[in-house]
């Protein structure tokens, strides 16, 4: 069997909780506190990260941490992202500027997990199906050098979020293939 450690980033209420949730089946452990950071309404917030164990159909197992948003806690991403398989970045298709909230994650992937296969989730798509995608794919070009994945969901869909993983999974895989033959 194998374990695939998968680390989710993104901005605050972008939707990682949700996300690691909707796969959990139930089992999941998290740290949402009460909101008290001024820029956001929302009324939970992760401190120091979501933990799920996910089973895939192809009897792999996926270990699934969500990092806190908050900048102030951008500390723990590269202890998170230490040893990942894989990554997923989201960014939430409701707010403002949705192309620049994907800066600081792809810029801590390159820094930090160079080489690991990511791919984008544009999340909240539900509610903003009318974002510029094309943007955002022309952002990840410019920060990560190369097109990636970018997968529209709704994070708090099963099978969407399932259906990401897989991306992220074929993405695996063909990273091993690649590093079969290096
Ligand atoms: N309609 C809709 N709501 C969503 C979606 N994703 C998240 N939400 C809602 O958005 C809110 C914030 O989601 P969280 O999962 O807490 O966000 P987070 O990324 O973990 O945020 P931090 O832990 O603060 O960084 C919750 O009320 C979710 O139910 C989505 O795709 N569609
Ligand atoms: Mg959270």
């Amino acid at each position: 069997m194998n374990e695939h450690k998968v680390v989710i980033l993104g901005a605050m209420g972008a939707g990682k909780s949700t996300l690691v949730r909707a796969v959990a089946g139930g089992t999941v452990v998290d740290t949402d506190v009460v909101n008290t950071d001024a820029s956001s309404s929302k009324l939970a917030t992760t401190v120091a990260m979501d933990y799920a164990d996910v089973n895939l159909p192809n009897g792999d197992r996926l270990r699934l941490y969500g990092t806190p948003g908050q900048q102030r806690f951008s500390f723990i991403w590269p202890v998170l992202l230490q040893g990942a398989r894989g990554v997923v970045i989201l960014a939430d298709a409701s707010s403002p500027d949705v192309v620049q909230e994907l800066q600081s994650y792809l810029l801590a992937v390159r820094e930090h997990a160079q080489g690991v296969p990511v791919v984008v989730g544009v999340s909240k798509f539900d509610m903003a199906p009318e974002v510029d995608l094309d943007s955002c794919q022309l952002k990840v070009q410019e920060i990560a050098g190369r097109p990636l994945p970018l997968v529209p969901i709704d994070a708090r869909s099963e099978q969407a979020v399932m259906l990401l993983m897989d991306v992220l999974m074929g993405e695996v895989e063909a990273a091993a293939l690649v590093d079969d033959h290096a």
